[in-house]
């Protein structure tokens, strides 16, 4: 496969006015008559009066120019590219394509997903559809007419305004579309569908009413008002805090069951996958509430970031996905609990983003070169650039960030431009100088910071040395320092902030200082300071950097009830129970467990006064997954181990206040989404799960009570969950039998009984074949696959790792599998084996063995070919 480079952009040599669209809709296949209004780009260099269209997997039927058909020896189809060598300046273009939809699995382009057709066009998805510049810097007006039986697909939708809509000979019928707003072709959507509409409105800024529809199949119907409620939120945030107000008069959102993705926002159109849009309190959990309200958001926040002002080229893809994810937690932030909202973005980007910049797909928030797009959705693309314009935030602070984001929607509307363009606003708006914190774009890896302290009881000196590096990552080496904002604060003796005072510097005291650091070095002096201070450091995660400080177990314990940061709290207690794990992965079964580990944890279960969100947060452990991004040369099976030693051991120790614990939190109350609520059901569910986890009789006879009478499916999955995750063997089987006969009808709760068995550490690889041979288990859904197998390498990650290499075998041979039907599916899948070089010899080892043998496979998709050639390089 060819590699595709930024430094090779060139502005495209003609440009498309108009999209004119015709679809035939038939059971075996459809028919697609595209007429383009084409014009020369009077600013492309290119005159050689050449016109080349990109194509995948289409039939060619037919083929005008100016209404005159073209003779083969007058154009060349190469397949993936339609070629017209002479052209003139302006022209119009009519092809036609005879594509299948039926026979899609690759669910690119148009498909058909449980009866109905439906589209995906980003990133290269409508080349799928028809021959055309599938490049997001080609924006053209779509007019869209459908045609399709009349009976199977009563609501045929596409972006914009129906204009136009009636019978047709056969029981067919036709609706047509019209959208006012130039756009990529990637934004292209259709859908055609026996579905029903649920509807609302919207009152906008300006006392526009917008229609809101949702399109769902009949027996979802019930399963809407959630997502209609987060959309109706999201109109009002982005209104608020933004000053963006919708554009179109209707807003349309349809779930799908099959999808690669979470989401995607067609303008006008947004299509979901059905996991990420539906809910009811009886069969979505309360983070599937809280995901949806997040991606619903998303993909309405890119009506702005992403739609009216796009991408420029694909490199440029984390300006819209980037600054979108940022809109959305901070969206969700002000939903709920913003503490809360910032633990889980870190402790993703921690353990997952933080893997990906240190293995061998790293690469920078801009990448400069790719082979196959669909392979740099990632969360370095989406988690860290959002980290980076948060940065901008913070530097800026909240005033002159929104005047940037004002300058830069009213300067690149309707426009493709690159993230430099969004940096540049920022500066222009602000004042600010932006140009070292460009970096972040360009340099891939995840800086270390490493601080040192020293006090001068003399001077009342304070002194924090400060230094950066940046490591090297394939392809790039010897990396410049980059502009990190360090917040920190000083905490006394007494547990109290001390006023900051920098030696040299005007501003006036304050508690909490955000430190600048654009050197490789900086040292920073505060004066006035009585007594040696507990530094907080990196207050709520200012910068998506690793923080290298000698912290005593003191310090942490300290900061963990006394640090007035919530985030830097919680850390403390993460940190605080890393070091402990890890100081048993090498010791024998009978070393001692700090003592004051179980004391800090008692704490945070007995005092009710404490945020009890946070406190949630706190008593989780850190993840095997994060313990194992920490390590150096992890040894999975051995920090599996001391990570349950320790769960056991504080579970035991704490039997009593998990109990009171559990009986406090167990509401009976109305079934609320608050965050306090949520908060209750957390805590409950943890305690549940501990007390499971050491077998407790009490704690099964809870846990199978909470099963039978549980209102809600968070608390009756937290119950399935503890009892799989226990050694009742027998309750086990039978609360899982009695779920999946109760549920076995509804295609997302049966995702969920797949994922608690096969992220179970109680589970076996054999156990996880099972599932894949029962009825329920499809090949052809994305989310059946990822919470089966997917769920199996990323989350039991002591079977996955097992000794013998069975579970790398595993992975392989399903990645073998798929590759065949769903490229993108299977080179996510592929994920975990990519990091073989962390791991210590014969894992490693093996790793790369089983990669090879997809390497090694017949005609291996470009998706996974570039994941498993640049990972085993
Ligand atoms: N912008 C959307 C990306 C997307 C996607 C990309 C590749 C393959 C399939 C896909 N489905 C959706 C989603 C988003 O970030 O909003
Ligand atoms: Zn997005």
């Amino acid at each position: 496969p060819q590699t595709v480079y930024l430094s090779e952009y060139r502005v495209p040599a003609y440009l498309v006015d108009h999209v004119d669209l015709r679809f035939e809709l038939f059971e075996e296949g459809a028919r697609v008559h595209s007429t383009l209004a084409v014009r020369r780009n009077p600013e492309s260099e290119d005159t050689s009066g050449r016109l080349e269209l990109d194509g995948d997997s289409l039939v060619l039927e037919g083929l005008q120019l100016d209404g005159r058909d073209l003779e083969p020896g007058q154009y060349e189809n190469q397949g993936d590219r339609l070629v017209i060598p002479e052209v003139p300046e302006q022209f119009g273009l009519t092809v036609v394509t005879w594509i299948e939809p039926q026979n899609n699995t690759r669910l690119e382009g148009l498909y058909k997903s449980s009866g109905m057709f439906c589209t995906q066009c980003e990133a290269e998805g409508f080349r799928c559809i028809t021959f055309f510049p599938d490049r997001p810097d080609v924006m053209a007006r779509f007019r869209t007419r459908i045609e399709a039986d009349r009976a199977g697909y009563p609501v045929l939708l596409s972006n914009g305004n129906d204009v136009e809509r009636g019978d047709l000979e056969g029981g067919r019928h036709f609706v047509t579309w019209e959208d006012p707003f130039p756009k990529p072709c990637y934004l292209f959507a259709l859908v055609a569908g026996d579905l029903v509409e649920k509807r609302d409105s919207f009152r906008t800024c300006t006392g526009r009413e917008i229609d809101l529809r949702m399109y769902v199949e009949p027996r979802n119907a019930d399963k809407c008002d959630h997502a209609m409620d987060s959309l109706k939120r999201s109109m009002r945030w982005d209104e608020d805090i933004y000053g963006r107000e919708y554009d179109l008069d209707i807003f349309m959102i349809v779930a799908v069951d099959d999808f690669n993705m979470g989401a995607m926002e067609n303008k006008g159109l947004n299509i979901f996958n059905s996991s990420c849009v539906l809910a009811s309190q009886d069969t979505a959990t309360d983070a599937t509430f809280q995901r949806i309200e997040a991606i619903v958001a998303h993909e309405y926040f890119h009506n702005w970031s992403g739609n009216r002002v796009t991408c420029r080229d694909w490199f440029q893809l984390s300006l819209k996905e980037g600054f979108t994810v940022f809109r959305d937690s901070r969206f969700s932030a002000d939903m709920g609990s913003t503490t809360v909202k910032r633990i889980e973005d870190v402790t993703l980007l921690r353990t997952a983003q933080f893997a990906e910049d240190g293995g061998p797909m790293a690469h920078p928030v801009r990448p400069s070169s790719y082979m196959e797009i669909s392979n740099f959705y990632t969360l370095t693309i989406y988690e860290k650039g959002a980290e980076v314009v948060r940065m901008i935030h913070t530097l800026l602070g909240p005033d002159l960030f929104r005047k940037g984001s004002d300058l830069y929607f009213e300067r690149h509307d309707g426009q493709a431009v690159t993230t430099d363009d969004f940096v540049k606003a920022m500066e222009d708006a602000s004042g600010r100088d932006l140009t070292r914190f460009r970096r972040w774009y360009e340099q891939a890896g995840t800086p270390v910071v490493t601080v040192r302290d020293e006090y001068d009881e003399a001077r009342q000196v304070y002194r924090l040395d400060i230094h950066q590096t940046v490591p090297d990552t394939p392809g790039q080496t010897g990396k410049q320092p980059q502009h990190i904002p360090f917040a920190l604060g000083l905490l006394g003796a007494d547990g109290q902030p001390l006023a900051l005072k920098l030696v040299g510097d005007d501003a006036p005291p304050a508690e909490q200082r955000v430190l600048e650091l654009t050197e490789a070095s900086h040292s920073f002096e505060f004066e006035g300071v009585a007594a040696r201070p507990v530094p907080s450091l990196l207050r709520d995660f200012s910068a998506p950097v690793r923080v290298d400080y000698p912290w005593t177990r003191e310090q942490l314990l300290f900061l963990m009830s006394h640090d007035p940061d919530g985030f830097n709290r919680w850390d403390a207690g993460q940190r605080l129970a890393v070091d402990v794990i890890e100081s048993l992965v090498d010791a024998g079964e009978d070393a001692e467990i700090e003592p004051r580990l179980v004391s800090a944890y008692r704490h945070l279960l007995t005092d009710e006064g404490l945020d009890q969100a946070l406190v949630a947060k706190m008593l989780q452990l850190p993840s095997e997954a994060y313990l194992i991004e920490l390590a150096a040369a992890p040894r999975v099976q051995q920090i599996y181990r001391a990570r349950t030693r320790v769960m056991n051991h504080l579970a035991a120790a704490l039997r009593e206040e998990l109990l009171a614990c559990y009986h406090r939190n167990n509401g009976g109350a109305e079934y609320r989404l608050t965050s306090d609520d949520i908060a209750r059901r957390t805590l409950r569910n943890t305690a549940l799960g501990w007390l499971l986890e050491i077998g407790d009789a009490e704690g099964r006879v809870l846990a199978l009570r909470q099963f039978r009478e549980a209102d809600n499916m968070t608390d009756r999955l937290g119950a399935l969950r503890a009892l799989v995750n226990s050694d009742y063997h027998e309750d086990r089987e039978q609360v899982l039998d009695a779920f999946y006969q109760r549920w076995q009808d509804d295609p997302q709760v049966v995702e969920l009984w797949f994922s608690v068995q096969s992220g179970s550490t109680r589970g076996s690889l054999e156990q996880v074949r099972a599932l894949m041979e029962h009825a329920a288990f499809d090949w052809k859904n994305p989310n059946k696959v990822r919470s089966v197998i997917g769920v199996f390498a990323g989350q039991n990650l002591a079977a996955f790792h097992a000794e013998d290499g069975s579970g790398y075998r595993f992975l392989a041979e399903q990645v073998r599998h798929l590759d065949a039907s769903n490229p993108q599916i299977a080179a996510r899948l592929v994920t975990p084996l990519t990091r073989w070089r962390k791991f210590a010899s014969v894992h490693g080892e093996q790793m790369k063995a089983a990669l090879e043998t997809i390497r090694d496979r017949e005609g291996l998709s470009k998706d996974v070919y570039e994941v498993v050639h640049k990972s085993l390089a």
